[in-house]
């Protein structure tokens, strides 16, 4: 239920949650990682959490909070796309005291030379935005606002945070490839991903050639959420340090796609992997 009017700004509920979380201060851990499959949320907590407190759902948002270790960490599933990671970052700063960590572990589409079933770590991010504009620009003489895609400039993540996590990838992967770049987060899967619909006008056919070239080929990953997450992390007035890694799901130029098995092992894996890092980061 909706606080009074006066709350419009922020809303919160009649106990201090905060209105999409569904949380208050105190009940979400200033360690995070957050995952966009709920189901991926249940599993992680179920192998990898002790003490586990009262599960916590609204709004699509799944938070989970235990131990890790005898350290306490939420697991917070978050659905998919930019708005659910702000959802996020905002109402989860607003409800946790100091410094945070927020590493997120999704899935991604890979535009490089690199196998499905490798790993990835985003040492920064692009966003990738469909401009509908484009769609009115006929007349207009300005060509340089008549792009159909923006291709933004690059956000860092947190280096220590990226160091901790290619550290326990490639220690926790021995047979597997973890690599490390540019992250690129667009606000479809599909056109601005650069797949082809031909039920729409998308205008995308050069889009993920303009990607590569216009970063020298170090753009590893295409996902929906990393980018978000960076820029509200280095925006915040109090740290938050961020990262983040994905299990390549998806070659977009060999067109393979991983199979369902070694998704699911992947997840168990990496997310052990990244609550290593989470524990690891110094918050002080
Ligand atoms: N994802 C993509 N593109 C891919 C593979 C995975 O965006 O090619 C991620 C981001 C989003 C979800 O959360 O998975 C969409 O399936």
């Amino acid at each position: 239920k909706l606080g009074d009017a006066k709350n419009a700004n922020f809303p919160v509920d009649d106990r201090n949650a905060v209105y999409h979380l569904g949380v208050a201060k105190g009940e979400l851990s200033s360690r995070i990682l957050t995952v966009g499959d709920s189901e991926r949320a249940l599993k992680l907590k179920k192998e990898l959490l002790e003490d586990v407190e009262e599960e916590k759902a609204h709004r699509g948002f799944v938070i989970h909070t235990g131990k890790y270790k005898g350290v306490r960490v939420s697991i917070v599933s978050i659905g998919m796309g930019t708005p659910m990671m702000d959802f996020l970052v905002r109402e989860g700063r607003y409800v946790v005291d100091g410094p945070m960590a927020i590493i997120r572990y999704g899935t991604c589409g890979s535009i490089k030379d690199v196998e499905v079933g490798s790993l990835a770590v985003a040492e920064s991010s692009i966003l990738v935005r469909r401009n509908p504009d484009f769609w009115h620009c006929e007349n207009n003489k300005d060509h340089s606002k008549c792009s159909p895609y923006d291709i933004s400039k690059p956000v860092q993540a947190d280096k220590e945070l990226v160091g901790l996590l290619k550290n326990e990838f490639e220690s926790s992967f021995k047979d597997r490839k973890t690599v490390v770049g540019i992250n690129a987060s667009a606000d479809s899967f599909y056109s601005s991903q650069g797949r082809i619909d031909p039920e729409f006008d998308d205008n995308n056919e050069q889009l993920i050639d303009t990607i590569i070239e216009k970063y020298d080929n170090k753009v590893n990953t295409l996902e929906m959420e990393t980018f978000q997450l960076y820029h509200l992390a280095t925006r915040s007035k109090q740290p938050i340090k961020a990262a983040a890694a994905t299990i390549i799901l998806a070659n977009r130029i060999t067109q393979a796609f991983l199979d369902n098995n070694t998704k699911v092992k992947l997840e168990i894996e990496g997310g052990r992997a990244c609550l290593e890092a989470l524990i690891k980061i110094n918050l002080n």
